[in-house]
């Protein structure tokens, strides 16, 4: 049974606000306290969603931290680290970015490695919020935009540059951490092939703090994990070198939707600031491009979306959430989308009777994959409910948003925020007090 709703919606937007300043370290917000104590790079941008309800300019100081240890090929990085402090592994040492890449900041440790690029989303959050604010508050997102246009069109060129070089319209990822999915069943294919040579000696800190084994990756995949990243160092994370030596190479559908549809929102938020007119297009031919490269990976009849495995050449068919991509950027014929839309509402997914909530478990619970507990095999991720529930407000999709978020309020009303949900019981796990969650629900609310 699902817990009982314990929260009214006040006192919830009250806790979430009460979190985010608990994980609120000046600067930056961890993406969780104990977990993941430093900043991650999709987390601050849903941290930043959350935050401009609340205050703009705290909004827009969490961007500008994160984008200031944008890399200088234009990657933003998957992890940027809190000065002094511990508590994760890979932390700095391990990743040795500014000691083997000139692209690194020199200013702040980062990882190596990047994540699915949402925060053209949370730009347009906060000129959302600024505009229902006063003038201060306006001319504070106005001179974001104007200090940070650039650094946002970087980073889309150098995704759409260095990780789609050929133009096939799909985004590659290198690690499955890049995908921000980590150990889904989408890359078990991908992994098995990442034969781990010698793995520097470590000890992971995630399985201290999370001690229940069945709910975190196992150590055969934490040893693949680090095994890409040695591979990674060997080519010094130059772009070119990775794509011919590293051992995991996916084209990852859910991530390349991702950046059409941010890629059209960059490009609407420049047209209505008067960018110029030459990013306005280049940010419109990217989201053309990573639609068709989502669009052209579809099933004929159910219009599921699948990823690509370059290193095997092979399409990975898996029964996850990353199948219901191309309802976040469009682009299906008519009756394809219906039928996409069908599985998605049907008993394979949010339909599936013995689900706590209406919402989108990351792996079907009919599929051999499905485990309920387990990172990314079946749990519901709050997050996740948000974001379709965004792209589904903004394909006018009013009452399947409101389902969306009507269902994800009820699951984050036991107070926890947690990380993610078990989807038939509604108990949640992971990391607790999770910035993101918080995030979703003061957005939803806000
Ligand atoms: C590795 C911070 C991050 C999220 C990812 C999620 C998890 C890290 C981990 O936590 O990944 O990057 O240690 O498991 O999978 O999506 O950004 O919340």
């Amino acid at each position: 049974m699902p817990h009982d709703p314990s929260f009214t919606p006040t006192q919830l937007a009250a806790r979430a606000a009460y979190l985010l300043r608990g994980n609120d370290l000046g600067t930056m917000t961890t993406a969780a306290p104990l977990l993941y104590p430093h900043m991650w790079s999709w987390d601050a941008a849903f941290v930043a969603i959350g935050l401009a309800p609340l205050s703009v300019e705290r909004a827009v100081v969490e961007l500008d931290t994160l984008l200031s240890a944008q890399w200088g090929n234009g990657m933003i990085p998957h992890i940027v680290f809190a000065n002094g402090v511990d508590g994760y592994f890979p932390g700095p040492a391990r990743w040795a970015c500014s000691a083997l890449s000139a692209d690194a900041p020199r200013n702040r440790h980062t990882s190596g490695i990047t994540q699915p690029p949402v925060h053209a989303i949370a730009v347009q959050r906060i000129l959302d919020h600024a505009r229902t604010r006063g003038r201060s508050t306006r001319a504070v997102a106005e001179a974001f935009l104007d200090r940070r246009w650039n650094d946002l069109v970087r980073w889309h060129r150098w995704l759409a540059e260095c990780r789609d070089p050929d133009a096939r319209g799909r985004v590659t990822m290198y690690h499955g951490w890049e995908s921000g999915m980590d150990n889904s069943p989408r890359w078990d294919g991908a992994y098995a092939n990442v034969i781990p040579g010698d793995v520097p000696e470590y000890q992971r800190e995630d399985n201290k703090i999370n001690t229940d084994a069945t709910q975190r990756p196992s150590d055969l995949e934490y040893d693949r994990y680090l095994w890409l990243v040695e591979e990674m160092k060997a080519a010094r994370y130059d772009d070119e070198l990775l794509s011919k030596t590293v051992s995991f190479a996916v084209e990852d559908v859910f991530v390349s939707a991702i950046l059409s549809v941010a890629c059209q929102v960059l490009a609407e938020i420049g047209e209505d600031h008067k960018r110029p007119r030459s990013d306005v297009r280049d940010l419109y031919a990217w989201a053309d491009r990573f639609r068709a490269g989502v669009i052209e990976t579809t099933d004929e009849r159910t219009g599921a979306a699948k990823d690509y495995d370059l290193r095997a050449e092979k399409w990975i068919v898996t029964e996850t959430v990353a199948q219901f991509a191309p309802l976040l950027c469009g682009g299906l014929p008519h009756e394809r989308e219906r039928a996409l839309l069908r599985l998605l509402e049907g008993p394979r997914f949010c339909g599936h009777p013995d689900l706590a909530y209406a919402l989108i478990p990351s792996t079907s619970p009919v599929s051999r994959d499905f485990r309920p507990r387990e990172y990314w095999r079946g749990p519901v991720w709050p997050v996740m409910t948000w974001l379709f529930s965004w792209c589904f407000a903004r394909r006018g999709w009013a009452e399947r948003s409101a389902t969306l978020r009507r269902e994800g309020l009820r699951q984050a009303s036991d107070g926890t925020f947690a990380e993610y949900y078990e989807p038939f019981t509604g108990e949640p796990l992971g990391s607790m007090q999770q910035s993101w969650t918080a995030a979703a629900v003061l957005d939803w609310l806000g």
